[in-house]
């Protein structure tokens, strides 16, 4: 395809309530849109990055600048667009995959609703519906934290993920075990909250009989996680280090992850995605896909990813209404513990663009 023209567009998504992790808490979602017009259709593509550099080095506004004056000079240039051809375009700008991932979401989507080729089937999907997991952030007391985990499994959500911190691990881990029960899956991510002289500490985690610890350590701090795993019996699972396909097999090979989550944002893009999942298939390592707070767009695409077969375990796919009373595609509603994937062209879902205009932050940027 030619592209012809990308707008890029703010949108402030409220929550239905304050998300808390190890590294800040937010109560409404800055989201950064591209929406891509082509000589044979257009796209849409969500972009995780956070209005804060503190997930990742990667922000918002960061983002739109890279993207405006990097990234989509070099998709002007090209002659003939595809998303299979967006890793080489892109090599003159080092990282800035969340940016990277956006664009790369816009063009898929272009190209597929162009074809009537559905995201999942494109990707290699085996199933019509996942089983999804809830995120759950740390809360203000340990009763708070009861009540909004028990309204979750009354959802009918198949997995239970804890966020926790130095002072906030042990007892609410240990509560909420104890309401939900011996066999409900149960998980804890800590984003990197942790060092090294914790792990004792973090063995300490061992009865609770979790799924798997996600990334207790920095990002760049393999041998770290090399250690905890050796030294405690729950599974490590890495999220924020895992930044490609590369890293992902030299911290499998080093025995620092035994399952690893799989963002697309996080990581580039879908391709890359499918190609980190493949790399752990061959590996024997189960996978499972993470979110980034998505509204519809980006859910949707996540939804399709996680139907492939090495999503062996619940994803952070939690419904629309976890995180949004109104989305900006009609809503992922929960089913039985479960989300459709959908079966349309490209993402098939529609973006409610009345939605998008009510609620910018600021006037769309139009880059050509
Ligand atoms: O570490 O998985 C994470 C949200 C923002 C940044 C990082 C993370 C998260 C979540 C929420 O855990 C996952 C979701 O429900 O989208
Ligand atoms: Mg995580």
């Amino acid at each position: 395809m030619k592209v012809e023209s990308i707008t890029l567009h703010r949108v402030g998504m409220p929550l239905v309530r304050p998300f808390e992790t190890s590294f800040g808490r937010e109560t409404a979602r800055d989201v950064l849109l591209v929406h891509l017009v082509s000589d044979t259709g257009e796209g849409w593509g969500e972009c995780v990055a956070g209005s804060s550099p503190s997930y990742s080095s990667e922000y918002v506004d960061g983002c739109v600048q890279v993207i405006e004056h990097h990234l989509a000079p070099l998709l002007f240039r090209a002659a003939d667009v595809s998303a299979g051809s967006l890793a080489a375009l892109f090599t003159p700008v080092v990282g800035h995959r969340m940016a990277k991932a956006a664009l790369e979401a816009a063009v898929l989507d272009a190209e597929l609703r162009a074809s009537g080729t559905s995201f999942a089937r494109y990707l290699g999907a085996v199933r019509t519906e996942v089983d999804c997991g809830v995120s759950v952030g740390i809360s203000t007391s340990i009763d708070d934290l009861l009540d909004e985990v028990q309204g979750y499994v009354d959802a009918g959500y198949r997995r239970i993920k804890l966020k926790i911190k130095p002072g906030w691990d042990l007892e609410p881990v240990r509560r909420v075990r104890e309401r939900i029960g011996p066999d409900a899956a149960l998980q804890v991510d800590a984003n990197t909250a942790y060092s090294r002289r914790d792990i004792p500490h973090l063995g300490e985690l061992d009865p609770a009989n979790l799924l798997l610890i996600e990334q207790p350590f920095d990002e760049e701090d393999i041998a770290s996680h090399v250690a905890l795993a050796a030294a405690i019996e729950t599974p490590v699972c890495l999220d924020e280090s895992i930044v490609s396909v590369g890293v992902a097999i030299d911290a499998i090979e080093r025995g620092a992850t035994s399952i690893v989550n799989i963002k697309p944002g996080r990581v580039g893009g879908y391709l890359p995605a499918v190609a980190i999942h493949d790399a752990c298939v061959e590996r024997g390592i189960p996978v499972w896909c993470g979110g980034m707070l998505e509204t519809g767009i980006g859910r949707a695409m996540n939804v399709a990813l996680a139907a492939l077969p090495g999503f062996t375990l619940p994803g952070d796919t939690s419904a629309s209404d976890r995180y949004y009373a109104e989305d900006l595609t009609e809503p992922f509603v929960l089913v039985d513990g479960r989300l459709r994937v959908p079966d349309g062209p490209g993402s098939g879902v529609t973006v409610r663009t009345d939605l998008v205009r009510a609620w910018a932050l600021a006037a769309p940027v139009l880059v050509r």
